[in-house]
Formats: structure tokens, C-alpha cells, sequence
């Protein structure tokens, strides 16, 4: 598959920037599906065309939003979903985000990726675990935030450079402000993971795992409150708003 394949097939229902309304329901929520991104092109590809079609039959109302690093620093993932959040409500009052790694595909439709009462994490039974949870307070790969859950945590640590815990971290602050996670059953719950290599520059991040042991601390000082950026290139396509940023490196 190409891009322009998959464009192909998907843009009759799509409008700009991967923003699909469905034709015959008003849906409960305006999600947007947040996607860190660097150099996972082919990942994309595939992402785009299974998630499209799944997330039309959910009847969402969303928008698709990558948030590309850009230069070759070491990668920060869990700013980038700060980012995104940042620069979705910019476009439209989203009040459901998604934050989802570029190379997980959902297996069940009824896995779904809209926001509920909890902040819920979605990707618990992944192939690459043998579809188990890998420990039980793992919160990584694909979760959703409603807007004032995502507020309530003061969204996500910004200086977690490199590959980890981050994901951790955003758990920690869900149970620090009182909120409890939810998560669908290890039937629906499943995902393949395409299979990828530890990319450069995304070496485990060795101040990480200290830093997890602060969030309590330092949660209100790092955040969305705190969130630096500059956007350097936007790029509406039909099937995604494809947004490059710098976000500075390690201090
Ligand atoms: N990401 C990129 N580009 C990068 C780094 C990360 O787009 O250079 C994004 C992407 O959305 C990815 C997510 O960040 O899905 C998480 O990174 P990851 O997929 O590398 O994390 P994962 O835990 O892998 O899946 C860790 C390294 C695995 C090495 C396995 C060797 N067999
Ligand atoms: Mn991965």
C-alpha cells in the first residue's frame, strides 16, 4: 500500500485534515486522535488504513492529528501528545482525545476510541505481550482522555526524553488527582503491534525512571501548564493534519 492508495479509497468520506462527521447521527463526542510521530512512515500507511474505516463504523466524530518531531534530537513522546492537544482545540472544541502510537492497530470494533466516565487505556492485550497485560498498571500505547480528565492531570510530563516510563508517568497522574483507569477486556482489548526495531535517537531515557519516582511533586510544574513549542510546518491532507514541531531538547 501507498499513501496514495490509501487516499484514494478513504478520501470520498473524508474532509481535510482526516476529519470525518458521521452522515447520519450526532455523535456524543468530537475526538481527536493524537498520534506521536517520527520517521514511521510505512506504520502511518498502515494506521491510516485500518483506523479510518474502524473509527467511521464506531460513528465518531473525529479529526486526525500527527504530531511529527522534527530534526533528529532525542524524542519526547508524551510532549507531542501535549502538542497535540494544544493544537487540536486550536481548530475545533474537541472535548475527547486520543493518544495513540503510530504502529498499533486495533483487533475488535468494539474497542471503542471515544472517552469514558474514567480515563481509559485501550491497548491491553497486545500480540507482543501474548496479549496479556504486560504488568497491571500498564498504561501504554493507545489511551483516552475526556478534555476536562486531560485537564484534571494537568496533561502529561514534558521531560521525559527517550524511550519510557512516561507512559507511567501519565498513570501516576490519574491516580494522584483521585481517577481511576478503565479498560476494556483482554478479548477486546487486543492489538497487533507492527513489528519495528528500537528507532535512533529513541534510546530508554535514563533519567526516566527517577523522575517517575517525583510525579507527586512535580506534576503541577510540568504539564500543559508549562508546554513549550514551535510549530515549524502544517500539512492538511485528507486523511491527517500532519504537524511538525520542535520541541527543544533535554536540559
Ligand atoms: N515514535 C516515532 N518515531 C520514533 C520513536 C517513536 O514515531 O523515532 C512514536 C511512534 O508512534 C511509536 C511510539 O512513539 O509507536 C512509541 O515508540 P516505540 O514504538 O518505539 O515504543 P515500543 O515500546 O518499542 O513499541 C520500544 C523498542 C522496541 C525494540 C524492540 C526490539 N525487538
Ligand atoms: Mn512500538
Amino acid at each position: 500500500m501507498t499513501l496514495e492508495t490509501v487516499r484514494n479509497e478513504l478520501s470520498p468520506v473524508l474532509q481535510v485534515g482526516g476529519r470525518y462527521t458521521p452522515p447520519d447521527c450526532n455523535s456524543l463526542h468530537k475526538v481527536a486522535i493524537i498520534i506521536p510521530f517520527r520517521n514511521r512512515h510505512s506504520h502511518l500507511i498502515h494506521w491510516l488504513r485500518y483506523l479510518h474505516p474502524i473509527l467511521q463504523r464506531q460513528q465518531l466524530d473525529y479529526g486526525v492529528y500527527v504530531i511529527n518531531q522534527g530534526g533528529d534530537g532525542t524524542f519526547n513522546r508524551a510532549k507531542l501528545l501535549n502538542v497535540g492537544v494544544v493544537e487540536a482545540l486550536k481548530e475545533d472544541y474537541y472535548s475527547c482525545f486520543v493518544f495513540s502510537d503510530v504502529d498499533l492497530i486495533p483487533m475488535d470494533d468494539r474497542n471503542s476510541y471515544g472517552c469514558f466516565s474514567k480515563p481509559r487505556h485501550l491497548a491491553v492485550a497486545m500480540d507482543k505481550f501474548n496479549f496479556q497485560m504486560p504488568y497491571h498498571t500498564f498504561f501504554g500505547g493507545v489511551a483516552s482522555f475526556s478534555k476536562k480528565q486531560y485537564m484534571a492531570i494537568n496533561g502529561f510530563p514534558n521531560n521525559y526524553w527517550g524511550w519510557g516510563a512516561e507512559d507511567d508517568d501519565m498513570h501516576q497522574r490519574v491516580l494522584l488527582r483521585n481517577m481511576a483507569v478503565s479498560r476494556p477486556s483482554l478479548v477486546i482489548g487486543r492489538y497487533k503491534m507492527i513489528k519495528h526495531d528500537r528507532d535512533v535517537h529513541n534510546e530508554p531515557g535514563h533519567r526516566n525512571a527517577a523522575m517517575l519516582s517525583r510525579t507527586k511533586w512535580t506534576m503541577d510544574a510540568d504539564g500543559i501548564n508549562s508546554l513549550a513549542y514551535n510549530v515549524t510546518n502544517v500539512e492538511k491532507d485528507k486523511l491527517y493534519t500532519f504537524i511538525t514541531v520542535d520541541v527543544g531538547h533535554p536540559k
